[in-house]
């Protein structure tokens, strides 16, 4: 970890106690402080292996008036805390960078409501996605966000880094889906905006606040959620192209033929694929390599007039030459072997050795041509990848060396230049991972002087005593 440079320990927090300790197992049951090097040691370190804390006290509460009384004690007695959902943050938001208190949600993990007339559910914020998916699904609804890390993700860790993936093309981001929240201040105060209404002006919008401002503002402790029905015919397609600008023109095509039914545009280059072929049990899908592949996924509610929507959609992209092959799926297991290709990219380069990620909003035009810039640079002394979330215009630019640890002759090479190109084509540095502890000194390439005086403010009224996940988001 040497070359993941961290900020200073701040001296005004306070390092934790016996008599901490003690006031803390008042509050909760033993077995939900954990103090033991072995238990606490997994809560340190991030998904990645990149980022690593030194905590030695995880608590786990499972109320909200335990939350309360955690945080109001920290408050007084400044000790820093970094609250952690399902640990699968990518920007080592979650984990802490010196002895932070780990605050888990994993136990408040219940389902709270569900109205089967307007699909809102409510629960509690460390209810894991796939969890949420497996309780709407027999009532005929699906959750409207949908990512490779469902299984361990949490809504709460999901709302408090706006996760995008791979739905939002169709039901669009949590801003919108997310119709209210309960969240805890830094000095214990509960903040019930738990509405369940689709309208509602009164005042300001305090929960959007909270979407994305990953664990800095307040900690969530309850979610509403609008949820769609479950689509009842899916069809998924995998085509191969042999020019970005072809995945272009598709893309286009897609969005105006396929309309309604479009529920995901996801890219991914040849590189990503050779990837996934050595590291996971699944088949390169056509004979003839190219160096991009699309998969496009339609769901509704009528089968016949999907699949003759997806033919014709099929026979247009084949008549123009716009694909060299193409595979639809209709059933449940060849849906999953092409989604497989894609969602696991992520774990597979994690395989590889050190992974450099960087998670990029840009304009089409320039949207491939940083991968085959930063190819040529690292000509050989790095995996390059390119894939993503095209139809948001949302490209994930990995790099990896099979070496560990992160070395900073790499970095180097990445930035600023990344950065740098991002910004000058007014793209964003981060699409939807969130700027943790990686990027709260490259903020500006995304945002404004002012915008980042303003932010500040607004932390510093909701947390004076900085205590919320601090050396994260923010620069100095
Ligand atoms: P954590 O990682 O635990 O925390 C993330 C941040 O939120 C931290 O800053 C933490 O302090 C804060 N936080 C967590 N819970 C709370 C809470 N209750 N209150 C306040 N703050 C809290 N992201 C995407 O956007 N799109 C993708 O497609 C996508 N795919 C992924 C695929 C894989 C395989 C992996 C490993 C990650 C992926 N991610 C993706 C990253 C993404 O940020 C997370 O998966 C997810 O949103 C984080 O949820 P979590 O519960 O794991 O949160
Ligand atoms: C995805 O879309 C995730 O699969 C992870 O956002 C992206 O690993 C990445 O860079
Ligand atoms: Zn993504």
């Amino acid at each position: 970890y040497s070359t993941i440079i961290k900020p200073e320990r701040d001296s005004k927090y306070a390092t934790i106690n016996n008599q901490d300790i003690n006031y803390f197992q008042n509050i909760l049951d033993k077995h939900s402080v954990l103090t033991d090097p072995s238990d606490v040691e997994g809560f340190n370190q991030d998904w990645m292996k990149k980022y690593k804390g030194t905590s030695s006290l995880v608590l786990k509460p499972k109320t909200t008036e335990q939350v309360s009384e955690i945080l109001k004690y920290c408050n007084n007695r400044k000790i820093a805390v970094v609250p952690q959902g399902g640990n699968t943050g990518l920007v080592g938001g979650s984990v802490p960078v010196h002895d932070e208190i780990i605050l888990s949600l994993a136990n408040m993990n219940k389902i709270e409501g569900f109205d089967p007339i307007t699909g809102v559910v409510t629960c509690q914020s460390g209810t894991v996605l796939e969890n949420i998916e497996s309780y709407l699904s027999p009532l005929g609804y699906t959750v409207p966000i949908d990512l490779g890390a469902k299984g361990s993700c949490q809504i709460g860790g999901n709302v408090s880094t706006n996760a995008g993936g791979i739905r939002l093309l169709r039901y669009g981001g949590l801003h919108g889906n997310i119709l209210g929240i309960e969240a805890v201040l830094a000095d214990g105060s509960i903040i019930d905006c738990l509405s369940t209404l689709r309208k509602d002006n009164t005042g300001y919008d305090l929960k959007q606040l909270f979407i994305g401002s990953e664990g800095t503002l307040g900690v969530i402790t309850k979610v509403s959620m609008i949820t769609p029905p479950k689509p009842t015919s899916v069809n998924v397609g995998l085509f191969t192209c042999d020019s970005f600008d072809k995945v272009k023109t598709i893309l286009t095509r897609a969005k105006s033929q396929l309309g309604d039914i479009l529920s995901a545009f996801e890219f991914m280059d040849r590189p990503c694929i050779d990837v996934v072929l050595a590291h996971q049990q699944v088949q390169d899908p056509f004979d003839n390599k190219q160096p991009f592949y699309i998969l496009i996924e339609t769901s509704g509610f009528n089968e016949t007039h999907d699949s003759e929507k997806l033919n014709d959609f099929l026979e247009s992209i084949m008549n123009d030459d716009l694909i060299v092959d193409g595979s639809l799926a209709t059933d449940t297991k060849n849906i999953s072997a092409f989604w497989k290709l894609r969602e696991s990219i992520t774990e597979s380069l994690g395989k590889e050795g050190a992974v450099y990620k960087y998670d990029l909003s840009l304009p089409m035009d320039q949207f491939y041509s940083i991968v085959e810039i930063m190819r040529n640079k690292f000509e050989g002394k790095a995996n390059v990848v390119g894939f993503g979330h095209v139809g948001d215009g949302n490209l994930h630019l990995n790099i990896s060396t099979p070496k560990k640890p992160y070395q900073k002759e790499i970095f180097d090479m990445i930035e600023p230049f990344v950065y740098e190109y991002t910004s000058s084509h007014r793209g964003s540095i981060s699409a939807e991972h969130g700027i943790g502890s990686m990027k709260p000194n490259h903020l500006h390439y995304s945002k404004s002087s002012n915008s980042i005086h303003l932010m500040k403010s607004i932390k510093n009224t909701m947390d004076p005593n900085n205590i919320l996940n601090p050396y994260k988001v923010l620069p100095n």
